[in-house]
């Protein structure tokens, strides 16, 4: 069990407007946020950071949308963080995320959900790296620095 985890917000939800509403909801849970940038992925970034997905249907276009605006990328922590959080965003399909999860409220598609955020501690280490120097990171638990 880890102490944080990775997660963006998406492309569509930053134009909405949603950052602020997102980042009250996830500190309100009680994530602390280690590190955040909002960036604007190029393809090629998009491509390596869904490299895992290459191989599926939709991965052209998840690599188009995520590439098509900037992201607010950041490091949450918190104890139990992969876990927490994940209930906490809902299914990735809003149609199908509980009440009050974020992706039941920002999310407009499967594609357009919102938010990512990390599936293993390991993920959340990888992730965290594509974004974050260590200089970048600010934790009240000296994890962050040593992965
Ligand atoms: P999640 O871990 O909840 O983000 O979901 P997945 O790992 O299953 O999907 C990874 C990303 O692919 C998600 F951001 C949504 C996107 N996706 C599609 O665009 N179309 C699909 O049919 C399935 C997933």
């Amino acid at each position: 069990m880890g102490n944080f985890t990775f997660t963006m917000i998406k492309p569509r939800a930053v134009a909405k407007g949603y950052t602020g509403a997102i980042l009250d909801q996830i500190i309100k849970d009680g994530f602390r946020i280690a590190a955040m940038k909002m960036v604007l992925l190029s393809k090629s970034e998009a491509e390596a950071f869904y490299a895992v997905h290459k191989e599926r249907p939709f991965y052209g276009e998840l690599v188009d949308f995520m590439s098509s605006g900037p992201v607010v990328a950041a490091i949450l922590e918190k104890v139990n963080a992969v876990e927490d959080y994940r209930r906490l965003i809902g299914s990735t399909n809003p149609a199908q995320a509980a009440e009050g999860t974020i992706r039941r409220q920002f999310a407009e598609s499967v594609q357009a959900n919102a938010v990512h955020g990390s599936d293993s501690d390991e993920n959340a280490a990888i992730e965290s790296t594509f974004f974050f120097p260590f200089k970048e990171r600010y934790s009240v638990d000296g994890d962050l620095f040593m992965q």
